[in-house]
């Protein structure tokens, strides 16, 4: 493919050009395309990136398997990996073009008329695209690729000589000059690509609204719903923790005043051992999971969140009227149903927010909205039950994480968050609307792609320290984090190899929605060592060692380490 025919009449003259040169030229007008229309779609607000809305709308329909596996195979670079396949097979369809371009220019061109249209149409489903700003990058990218690919082959082909030649030879200059105007062109176009990075005008919107935010602050508040843990349940549960011994359990566990208020913690709160996963996780290295291509950036002076659906009053919240509420501020630890035992897809974090509860009352739900809908601004929903804000536990609509607003790629400018409910049917990010359905009504997000309906946190438990490798024979801590949202974690217990559970030394609780650091002191003899650990949570309910992946909801199993001692 990369060479015309020579026969003997026709020899081919120095600089002869070959396929690859028409396929060149087609990668670089291409390239240079997507580089400017990404460029422009950076500088405007309303104007969507066409590469990311692509993406998105590739990861809308992506079957959930294929979904699964570029998680399992890439990890969080997923999204990564994606990105740069799209441009990849765009420019390379571009190159096909370019090759086209050689005998029919007008298809070439119909071409990128057509690579415009389809961004456009793309484009305008961003929810935050308006379709004059969008017309934009669409209209520059088949521009363009056009002016550009029409340019080089000019400087290709030369001067038309003979008309009856479809294909006329060029000259070693022409090519020289074809080769140096594409390094130029490719030059550009990184160029493009660096300036549209750092002018990114949505997210700098959103960044300085963000930093003109001034959170309210709330003092320590015990929380309304405060309820008691009952022993009933505690022996109802055991039955169901076939395997685990946790007779000690129905016996240690007492009716306990439930611990839902939060002040900071105290130093009896805190484990004082190295490796142990810290009791509040930092802002900036918080676990993220969205299915958000390009981090939605909320133009805060539009911004609205409002309760509709099955409701008496509806009604909408400006960020400013949403400041002015009561609000309170409760740790809570949040967990994704995708974590592998022992994965870090989880992190604690104080919330500052209106209680939910306050918000759903106001709305005036009825009786058949059995479905609380959160909706985000990018159209990601998740639904859990009504019958979960007014059940006692923590439901939030936070706008403070830590201390600080929430940071755009944790929900700016809010949030919700539930105590006990994995993330992906209760914790929308960027939140436009919280509506009421009949629970059979509505599926959410992650829904029709094969995870469960109902998802509440299983109790869990990690080990943090030691990693899996070698470590010094003779007396270290063993230690990690247990949680068990919504229900605290009252036990957790170690083993190494096949002797006794070890119960495990557990600071003062912070609140029965954040796990719990654990730690034992544990004297490695020399050689092979497996440890394992496990929570009881304070209905009396060990964590399950039976194996199940994350799908459909939720993993469970021991998280053990394998570790040699020398
Ligand atoms: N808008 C939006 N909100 C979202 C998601 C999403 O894909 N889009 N993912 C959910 C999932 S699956 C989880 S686990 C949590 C993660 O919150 P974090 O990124 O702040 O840790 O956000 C939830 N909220
Ligand atoms: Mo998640």
């Amino acid at each position: 493919m990369d060479q015309d025919v020579i026969s003997s009449d026709n020899p081919p003259p120095s600089g002869w050009r070959s396929t690859r040169d028409y396929f060149l030229a087609g990668l670089v007008a291409t390239g240079f395309a997507v580089a400017l229309s990404e460029m422009l779609a950076s500088f405007f607000v309303s104007a969507p990136s066409l590469v990311l809305t692509i993406g998105q709308r590739f990861i809308d329909i992506t079957p959930a398997a294929l979904k699964d596996w570029a998680i399992a195979v890439f990890g969080t670079n997923d999204k990564a990996v994606l990105i740069g396949g799209i441009a990849v097979v765009t420019i390379i369809i571009g190159g096909l073009l370019g090759v086209v371009a050689r005998k029919r220019m007008q298809v070439a061109m119909i071409g990128f008329v057509a690579f415009g249209v389809l961004g456009y149409a793309l484009g305008i489903t961003d929810p935050l695209a308006t379709a004059a700003a969008t017309l934009i990058p669409a209209i520059a990218a088949a521009g363009s690729g056009i002016a550009v690919l029409v340019f080089l082959l000019r400087l290709l082909q030369g001067p038309a000589t003979d008309a009856a030649d479809p294909i006329p030879a060029v000259s070693p200059d022409a090519r020289r000059a074809f080769m140096t105007a594409s390094g130029a062109a490719v030059v550009l176009a990184i160029g493009q690509v660096v300036v549209g990075r750092l002018a990114s005008g949505r997210t700098q919107a959103a960044v300085a609204a963000r930093e003109q935010v001034t959170l309210p602050t709330v003092a320590p508040s015990p929380s309304t719903t405060a309820a008691t843990a009952s022993t009933t349940t505690v022996a109802a549960t055991t039955a169901a923790a076939e395997e685990a011994p946790v007779t000690e359990a129905t016996t240690t566990t007492q009716a306990t005043e439930v611990v839902r208020t939060v002040a900071d913690p105290t130093p009896a709160q805190i484990a004082q051992v190295d490796g142990v996963s810290e009791l509040i996780t930092p802002n900036d290295t918080f676990y993220r999971i969205d299915t958000a291509l390009s981090i939605p950036s909320v133009d805060l002076d539009n911004w609205e969140v409002s309760f509709t659906g099955l409701v008496d009053s509806p009604f909408s919240l400006t960020y400013d009227e949403l400041v002015e509420l009561p609000m309170v501020e409760r740790y809570i630890t949040i967990c994704c149903v995708s974590n592998s035992v022992g994965g870090d897809l989880i992190g604690n974090a104080k919330w500052l927010g209106v209680p939910l509860k306050d918000l759903v009352e106001r709305a005036g739900v009825q009786p058949e909205g059995t479905q609380l809908i959160g909706r985000s601004v990018d159209r990601f929903t998740v639904g859990f039950p009504t019958a979960s804000v007014f059940d006692g536990r923590e439901a939030l609509l936070a706008i403070g994480m830590n201390g600080e607003p929430l940071p755009v790629r944790h929900g700016f400018p809010a949030r919700l968050v539930v105590s006990g409910l994995y993330g992906y049917v209760s914790a929308t990010k960027w939140l436009s609307e919280v509506e009421f359905a009949r629970w059979d009504d509505f599926d959410a997000y992650w829904i029709p792609r094969g995870w469960a309906k109902e998802a509440p946190i299983k109790t869990q438990s990690r080990i943090d320290t030691p990693r899996p490798g070698t470590v010094d024979t003779g007396t270290r801590a063993i230690a990690g984090v247990a949680w068990a949202q919504n229900r605290g974690v009252d036990r957790v217990e170690v083993r190494v190899d096949d002797g006794p559970w070890m119960e495990a030394t557990l600071p003062e609780e912070l609140a029965i929605d954040t796990w719990r650091q654990w730690h034992v002191e544990y004297d490695f003899t020399p050689g092979a060592h497996t440890i394992a650990v496990r929570a009881t949570d304070r209905t009396g309910t060990t964590q399950t060692s039976e194996i199940v992946p994350p799908r459909p909801d939720g993993a469970t199993g021991y998280h053990t380490v394998q570790v040699v001692a020398v």
